[in-house]
């Protein structure tokens, strides 16, 4: 069965941040620091999903999708990352996982989408080996609860993203600005990735994927500085994250930035640990030219002459298709089948219902998908990103990718024509098969 869903993340939609006993997680502390996010917005509220789950459930049976990704709040369960688990924290997730069982929706929980505890984070976080081994205990404690229900499961959210955004330039939690120094946050997560394939399996969890933001990389020119600094781009973005996992290798980075110096004996085995499928996150190409200063070996060199989200983000949907296909050229036999597992796009604030554009993104995605899919690529399923306007990140409640609209003084939930529009595509699917 095609997995067709929606997704979403603990922290971008829970609320509820001090009840039940759960910890503080890195995104409350960075979000309270002033002028970390947009007007100072925080996670504390959010979508008051953790209150309106039904409702929020309801709305994904009236939408006729099959799955729903989400993810599981680390301090929920752990509220300070280590034993003992909070059975209120882990109450709350087995009530969602049945209620969607109940409504013939598949969950894909996530175990980690950026809310570290805090306390962990005070050892270090990331950058600190020993978190990857409790993640791993962690993943075994949620899987112990609820593998006899869930058979798909996805260990980490966009490990690019986290070490990029969270501690090389400092505009998402933890907030580090560590520049090349951010790597060791690379192998710590994938180190963690590894470990918790393997205690996952151990607790009975029939599949296992990670989901890693990839992007097609196009240099700004032919000239051999750009091409350089594409290719770089390309190893810290896409290949740092996939090669070690599919290939059981690191791509050769010293050309570029320092080495990786904690990889120890044993790890890559870990990391490269077989898995069933690639969660495949797409929002754009990214297009790089050579640094005009020192500090990282690319710049950004941005694209024009396509029309662009909310957010200034470039639509080019054959950017999945490429995307898709560079992967399987790439990565051949030893690329699983893949998952796309976040697409979407933001809409202006004054847009609150009728989000035609958002219609047209999706309908543009989904073909592109669909057209690698015909040039021989293994896709197993689609998640729009994302079911409600959500708290995005940096970015507070500015950038909204819902299909719904929320309205965050009330609460009130509207589903947009891009919903109505879903709804009926989904209906299509099921006469056509
Ligand atoms: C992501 C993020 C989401 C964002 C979305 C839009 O995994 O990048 O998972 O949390 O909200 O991508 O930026």
């Amino acid at each position: 069965m095609f997995l067709w869903g929606t997704a979403t993340a603990a922290y971008q939609i829970e609320g509820a941040v001090t009840e039940d006993g759960r910890g503080v997680s890195i995104w409350d502390t960075f979000a309270h620091e002033p002028g970390r996010t947009r007007d100072g917005h925080t996670g504390d509220v959010a979508c008051d999903h953790y209150h309106r789950w039904r409702e929020d459930v309801a709305l994904m049976s009236g939408l006729g999708v099959n799955a729903y990704r989400f993810s599981i709040a680390w301090p929920r369960v752990q509220p300070l990352g280590a034993r003992p688990a909070n059975a209120k924290g882990l109450d709350f997730y087995e009530r969602l996982v049945d209620a969607l069982l109940e409504a013939g929706i598949q969950p894909v929980p996530t175990l980690f989408h950026w809310d570290l505890p805090q306390a962990l984070q005070d050892r270090g976080g990331w950058l600190n080996r020993e978190i990857s081994e409790m993640f791993a205990e962690y993943a075994a404690t949620v899987a112990h609860r609820l593998a006899d229900r869930v058979p798909l499961w996805i260990t980490l959210n966009e490990p690019f993203v986290h070490m990029a955004f969270g501690y090389a330039m400092g505009v998402h939690a933890p907030g580090e600005a560590l520049l090349t120094g951010a790597l060791p946050a690379a192998h710590h997560q994938l180190l963690a990735h590894g470990l918790a394939v393997r205690a996952l399996r151990a607790a009975g969890v029939a599949q296992v994927a990670i989901t890693n933001n990839c992007t097609p990389v196009w240099p700004a020119s032919q000239r051999e500085p750009d091409l350089r600094a594409a290719e770089a781009y390309d190893i810290l973005h896409n290949r740092l994250f996939n090669d070690p996992i599919l290939l059981g290798k690191y791509p050769d980075l010293s050309a570029y930035v320092p080495t990786l110096d904690v990889v120890r004996d044993g790890d890559l085995d870990v990391i490269a640990t077989p898995l069933d499928a690639l969660g495949v996150n797409y929002y754009n190409p990214t297009r790089i030219a050579a640094p005009t200063s020192g500090g990282l070996p690319f710049a950004d060199a941005g694209i024009t002459g396509y029309p662009t989200t909310a957010f200034g983000w470039p639509i080019v949907p054959d950017g999945l298709r490429e995307l898709l296909t560079g992967l399987k050229a790439r990565y051949g036999a030893a690329l699983p089948p893949i998952l796309i597992t976040e697409n979407g796009c933001s809409n202006d604030d004054t847009v609150t219902v009728d989000d035609q554009a958002r219609i047209a993104f999706l309908e543009s995605h989904i073909a592109a998908m669909r057209q690698a899919m015909e040039e021989g690529v293994d896709v197993r399923g689609y998640f729009v990103w994302s079911l409600l306007d959500n708290f995005e990140w940096a970015e507070g409640y500015h950038q909204r990718f819902g299909l719904v609209h929320v309205d965050f003084a009330t609460q009130r939930r509207t589903p947009k024509a891009s919903y109505a529009w879903l709804k009926g595509f989904l209906e299509r699917q099921n006469t056509d098969t």
